[in-house]
């Protein structure tokens, strides 16, 4: 157990779908903190550094186009376990496998436009924070 955090975005099909207040309404009742928030429209370089695990798969270009094609929320949150927290909070990445009462389970149905994104360890928090925010 320690204070971790981590980057929260809700993605463009979630802010298309009004599904910002709900996204962080989850996180506040959870009882993580927002210590910072904000629309934000990544640039593709940013998308592609942010990606770059992904960089060979069939789906990185797809993956690109979605993420830069509309405004996002971009958050910092922090909390007890926030990296883990806010993971089980959203449920697994395919929505199809996601339970009811998790974000993914209880909004998408498709891989590909999941609504959020969380960082995965402690090490992608740490670089995507300083991407998104610089710190
Ligand atoms: P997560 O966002 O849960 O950390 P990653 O890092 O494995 O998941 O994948 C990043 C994003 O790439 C996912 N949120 C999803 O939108 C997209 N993605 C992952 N796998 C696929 C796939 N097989 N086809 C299309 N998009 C995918």
């Amino acid at each position: 157990m320690a204070i971790e955090s981590t980057l929260l975005i809700v993605k463009p099909d979630g802010v298309r779908r009004g599904l910002v207040g709900e996204v962080i309404r989850r996180v506040e009742a959870k009882g993580l903190t927002i210590d910072a928030m904000r629309l934000y429209t990544i640039p593709r370089e940013v998308a592609e550094e942010h990606y770059g695990e992904h960089r060979e798969k069939p789906f990185f270009g797809e993956l690109v186009d979605f993420i830069t094609g509309g405004p996002v929320v971009i958050a910092k949150i922090t909390g007890e376990d926030a990296i883990t927290c806010w993971r089980t909070l959203m449920g697994p990445t395919n929505p199809v496998d996601a339970p009811p009462g998790s974000i993914r389970g209880d909004f998408a149905t498709l891989i590909g436009e999941n609504i959020a994104h969380g960082s995965d360890s402690p090490e992608s928090a740490a670089r995507e924070l300083k991407l998104f925010f610089g710190e």
